[in-house]
């Protein structure tokens, strides 16, 4: 018999340094004298994943036999970030940590600086599919995430001289990476190409190639629910490395040429693009790792069956479709239940209609996957005769429910003519049981006009599920200072795991007292970051100035632009003197964001914004009063860093474009106010944290929607610049190479675009945007209001913890729940 190991069993300070001792001697080689920082940090991660195994192998046995569902989220992304804090607190071991950092002669927070920080997606749809697996974990819902082991993950960015983004490969992966196992052993096949063809009566594809897909398991702890789940991300490999005829012909490139197209195949993360290409290898990826969690989830499930009885696998596990990556699981499963399993069309349709659900994630036409029949013809031969199939059957079943035949050829999963598009989202809604937007605007916005013509026919189908975010990676690990002052506040840390228990700090914004302590800790924070930026960019940053932060990606409809133009008009007005420098209020501005590579304007606007930085930082006349930072490389660990000190949050985007956000939500509970538009996830947040707490201007969603009518991409914000003497003056600056020496032709793209397209209407916007400055200063000029104000953002903001985000998602998708305790509670008995 042997004892399990709950993630919380108790362990001395000195008795976990001797755990790190143990590794660093069996694994490294070496005594705490000659190790370095990185061996320190691989022999505390493995001691610290050591804890956590036995809940894990516990958890995933007490799923495969109990009767509750487990959770699959497929997803092409899963921005972890660094994984040492996170474990140590799950593991209950991060006090002896500390203590055992000592003991050994190491600073704690070098040790966690070493982890190279996993930078396994592009956004928020990445993050948010890390935040989720951690909330089914804290809240005990056996759950797998799967996606892909990407060698490269997001590209490392860097400026050069110019102000110019330049991308550097993410290798993540060169040094030993402890919480990664992989498992040789649960290899699965995944095959490509060839042909299909007719074997007594049936249809059967004979690939071409195949290429071996190795799990490589990251434990999933929870916070406090004694469960670990897992994140199953594939690698690909050949199955014949070598080509032992060819390296025989001396044809040594040959010979290995096979090896590196398969590895190819999980090489790179593909940096979203303003507008997706229908690139093959992305449609490798996909198909790649849907494959391989389909048919790892049926092993899990039917262990050693060789006629399972797959019609229970809706009853199994429910699979949750992160946008439109994993689609392809769709005839992937229709194909394994009828090819591999030989149930009959109707049969493999309700058990796939049953296990699929999707959520959509964008409001951007362009942005919604659409692939080539041909190219998935070509590469998965029997998949396109199964869509084409299912596009066929639904044909009909629309025409059974309606006569309007315009409405029918626009739902068609496979469109009609020559070079045929097969509509990924469509499919999806087609072949799921629910689909969710990810905020309520967002989802009436699906309902009403992305997928209009599917809810008037299906509305039973469409659903909300608001985003959310970890509380315990981004309040109780990024923000320890404010984290104690809650606890203090609330007498209970059970905020960590409930985060709706926030509104019990409600009566406390009207204690002079502690809303001068939540106003302590922001300025403490805003040193520490401060000291950050000095020692890691080599910033001088004034923390007796407003902090004003806008990260994320770099995207015309996420309007950056419209803060730059904002800040440039203020740097004039401020040398002109029609600002007066003592009425000012001190701001650092600061930016975070990477542009897709292959996206023209958002690297302009990149370039813009770092030479604005660099003339307005050197301008002695307006230093201290106006600073402009942008640190380069935004990635999970600048987040972490930046939110907790920030007091002003830019949520600007143009309305109808955000499906939600989430750095919005995280900056809420952290104690900033945010200035934003009525866009995605803003709404809840206004609704929720009060109005008159919120700096809310621009125009509204109908608003954009009149002002397209009446035409305003096609020349109209020419109009908007004439007329606004702020706004011509900014933009001229920017044309007449105030940012670049001189030369005019440096923004040539961006000023052409904003006079004669603006798509996205920031010049339409700039007036109320540089209208609500003014309130926001009046505010932040007394204290005691704005950080009374921003004590509420905090209180609450708890609806937009991950945790309330899954039980939603339980509650109106994925119909399950947590393990029964018992089972949990229960001592392993071999
Ligand atoms: C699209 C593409 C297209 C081509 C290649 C790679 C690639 C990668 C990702 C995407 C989809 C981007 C969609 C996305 O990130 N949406 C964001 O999802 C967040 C979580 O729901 C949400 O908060 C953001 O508002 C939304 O922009």
């Amino acid at each position: 018999m042997t004892q399990m190991t709950a993630p919380h069993a108790p362990i001395t300070a000195e008795a976990f340094a001797d755990e790190i001792r143990n590794y660093l001697l069996t694994e490294q080689g070496v005594t705490p004298q000659e190790a370095t920082v990185k061996d320190v940090y691989v022999a505390t991660a493995k001691a610290t994943r050591n804890h956590l195994v036995p809940a894990w192998a516990k958890t995933r046995a007490d799923m495969v036999k109990g009767n509750t569902k487990a959770v699959g989220y497929l997803s092409a992304e899963f921005l972890l970030g660094r994984q040492l804090r996170n474990s140590l607190l799950d593991a209950g071991l991060s006090e002896q940590f500390s203590k055992a950092m000592a003991e050994l002669g190491f600073d704690a927070n070098e040790v966690v600086f070493s982890e190279p920080e996993p930078g396994l997606g592009n956004g928020g749809l990445g993050r948010l599919a890390a935040c989720f697996v951690d909330s089914l974990a804290s809240l005990g819902v056996p759950a797998f995430g799967y996606g892909i082991q990407y060698q490269y993950g997001i590209f490392r960015q860097e400026f050069d001289d110019q102000g110019r983004q330049y991308e550097r490969a993410d290798y993540w992966l060169t040094n030993e990476n402890p919480w990664g196992h992989t498992d040789y052993n649960r290899d699965v096949r995944v095959n490509f190409g060839g042909s299909v063809q007719e074997k007594d009566g049936k249809r059967v594809w004979v690939p071409d190639w195949s290429v071996r897909a190795i799990p490589v398991d990251y434990l999933v702890p929870g916070y406090e629910s004694g469960r670990v789940n897992t994140l199953r991300l594939w690698t690909a490999k050949a199955y014949h490395e070598i080509d032992l005829r060819t390296f025989n012909r001396g044809d040594y490139y040959g010979a290995v040429h096979n090896q590196i197209q398969a590895e190819d195949i999980t090489k790179i993360l593909y940096p979203e693009d303003s507008t997706p290409q229908g690139k093959e290898l992305r449609l490798q990826q996909q198909y790649f790792f849907v494959s391989a969690s389909l048919h790892d989830a049926i092993r899990t499930f039917y262990p050693g069956q060789e006629k399972p009885d797959l019609t229970t696998f809706p009853t199994k596990i429910t699979f949750q479709l992160n946008d439109t990556h994993p689609v392809i699981g769709i005839p992937e499963l229709m194909r394994i239940l009828m090819d591999e399993y030989g149930y009959d069309w109707d049969t493999a349709w309700d058990v796939t209609t049953r296990t699929f659900n999707y959520t959509c994630h964008t409001l951007l036409p362009e942005a919604l996957e659409v692939w080539p029949a041909d190219l998935i013809g070509k590469l998965l031969p029997r998949h396109l005769e199964i869509i084409r199939k299912i596009n066929e059957n639904f044909v009909k079943l629309l025409s059974s429910l309606t006569d309007d035949q315009a409405k029918i050829d626009r739902m068609r999963i496979v469109t009609e003519g020559d070079n045929q598009q097969v509509r990924m989202a469509y499919l999806a809604t087609a072949g799921g049981s629910h689909v969710n937007g990810v905020a309520e605007l967002h989802s009436q916005l699906l309902k009403d006009v992305t997928l209009r013509d599917f809810n008037d026919l299906f509305p039973a189908k469409f659903t909300n599920v608001t985003n959310g975010v970890t509380p315990r990676r981004f309040v109780r690990i990024a923000n320890p200072r404010l984290s104690d002052l809650i606890t203090e506040g609330l007498g209970t840390d059970s905020w960590v795991s409930d985060l709706s228990k926030l509104e019990g700090l409600v009566p406390l914004a009207d204690d002079d007292e502690f809303v001068h302590r939540f106003a302590e800790v922001k300025r403490a924070n805003k040193r520490d970051f401060a000291a950050f930026a000095k020692e890691r960019y080599g910033f001088e940053v004034n923390p007796n100035t407003m902090f004003d932060s806008m990260i994320k990606r770099l995207h015309e409809y996420k309007r950056q632009s419209l803060k730059i133009l904002a800040v440039i008009s203020r740097y004039a007005s401020l040398k002109s003197g029609q600002t007066k420098l003592e009425d000012f209020t001190p701001r650092t501005v600061i930016f975070g964001a990477k542009a897709a590579p292959g996206y023209a304007l958002a690297k302009e606007t990149i370039q813009l914004i770092n030479n604005v930085s660099r003339v307005i930082n050197n301008d002695p006349e307006v230093e201290g009063k106006l600073n402009v930072l942008f640190p380069w490389n935004y990635n999970i660990e600048l987040a972490q860093n930046l939110i907790p000190a920030t007091e002003l949050d830019e949520q600007i985007s143009q309305a109808g474009k955000e499906a939600s956000g989430t750095g919005n939500m995280k900056f809420a509970l952290n104690g900033a106010l945010t200035v934003g538009t009525l866009d995605g996830a803003n709404v809840e947040i206004r609704d929720r944290v009060g109005h008159e707490n919120f700096f809310l201007f621009g125009m509204t969603v109908d608003e954009v929607e009149d002002l397209y009518a009446k035409g305003y991409d096609k020349g109209m914000s020419r109009q908007y610049y004439e007329s606004d003497p702020r706004l011509k003056q900014a933009i001229d600056m920017v044309a007449d190479g105030t940012f670049s020496n001189g030369d005019k032709s440096t923004y040539q793209n961006l000023v052409n675009d904003w006079l004669n397209k603006d798509y996205f209407m920031t010049l339409a916007d700039f007036r109320a945007y540089v209208g609500i400055q003014a309130e926001i200063e009046k505010t932040y000029a007394d204290e005691k209001t704005w950080f009374r104000k921003a004590l509420l953002n905090t209180a609450r903001s708890g609806y937009f913890s991950s945790d309330r985000s899954i039980a939603d998602y339980l509650e109106r998708v994925w119909l399950t729940g947590p393990l029964p305790e018992d089972e949990k509670l229960k001592s392993r008995e071999d």
